[in-house]
């Protein structure tokens, strides 16, 4: 589909733009779009590096995209340090800030974002906006230990939070529960609120309770987006 064909063309740009023969240490991100980052790094002249490359997952689809690519599979406690991290966005704002946790990976995410001297973002063209919440509806994704869960959601309330939902799972009875053990609770917040996502970021992390916020503020170098006509659009 065009989409797909747009998800290839975003990640293998940032790859091949951002991956260099000396990095040792990859973080790969979790969606439907960093399987083409794993794709085009298993292709020439990347694979060549890969022998004594490590690759570190962002959670257990990220952990199954590397073991089935047969890459070696490290973890972040045993690299700390990672030299680059490439990994999908729900929505990404005219200063590189970013929605992610639509699959409510953003714990692990954020870590392997921090960790990296390089963090890329790669996307379709969707996901291009200008102020977060304009085309992401669903709201940002908070992880929260699940004994606080209903705290929190009060607490949102009282911020001003429209309808915050606890994600429920698909064919699975209650809650969608994190590869952390943990729940997400998805809060819609207006734009004033989103027009000022450092602020946000930090009104909801100190809550007590919540572990981690969807909100990825100032972190990406450079994010790049795949367009259905064919074109990269590079932004950094
Ligand atoms: O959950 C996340 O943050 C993921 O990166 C994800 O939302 C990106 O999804 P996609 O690559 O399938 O659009």
């Amino acid at each position: 589909t065009p989409e797909e064909k747009a998800k290839r063309l975003a990640a293998y740009a940032a790859v091949d733009e951002h991956v260099k023969p000396q990095h040792k240490v990859i973080g790969i991100g979790s969606g439907s779009t960093v399987p083409y980052v794993v794709e085009r790094l298993c292709q020439p002249p990347h694979n060549n590096s890969n022998s004594d490359r490590w690759y570190i997952p962002t959670g257990f689809q990220s952990k199954e995209l590397i073991v089935k690519a047969g890459l070696n599979l490290g973890d972040v406690d045993q690299f700390p340090t990672i030299d680059v991290t490439i990994d999908g966005a729900d929505e990404v704002d005219d200063e590189l800030n970013a929605i992610k946790g639509g699959g409510a990976c953003q714990l692990r995410e954020k870590v392997l974002a921090e960790a990296a001297t390089h963090f890329i973002i790669v996307a379709d063209s969707r996901k291009d906006s200008k102020v977060l919440g304009h085309t992401w509806k669903q709201g940002v994704p908070i992880e929260v230990a699940p004994f606080a869960w209903a705290k929190v959601f009060v607490n949102l309330q009282k911020m001003g939070c429209e309808n915050p939902a606890l994600r429920m799972g698909k064919m699975k009875a209650g809650p969608v529960v994190t590869d952390n053990g943990n729940f997400v609770i998805d809060g819609v917040f207006s734009e004033s609120y989103m027009r000022d996502p450092a602020e946000l970021l930090h009104r909801i992390k100190m809550l007590t309770g919540v572990l981690e916020v969807g909100l990825f503020v100032g972190m990406a170098e450079a994010a790049y987006f795949g367009y259905p006509d064919g074109t990269v659009l590079a932004r950094w």
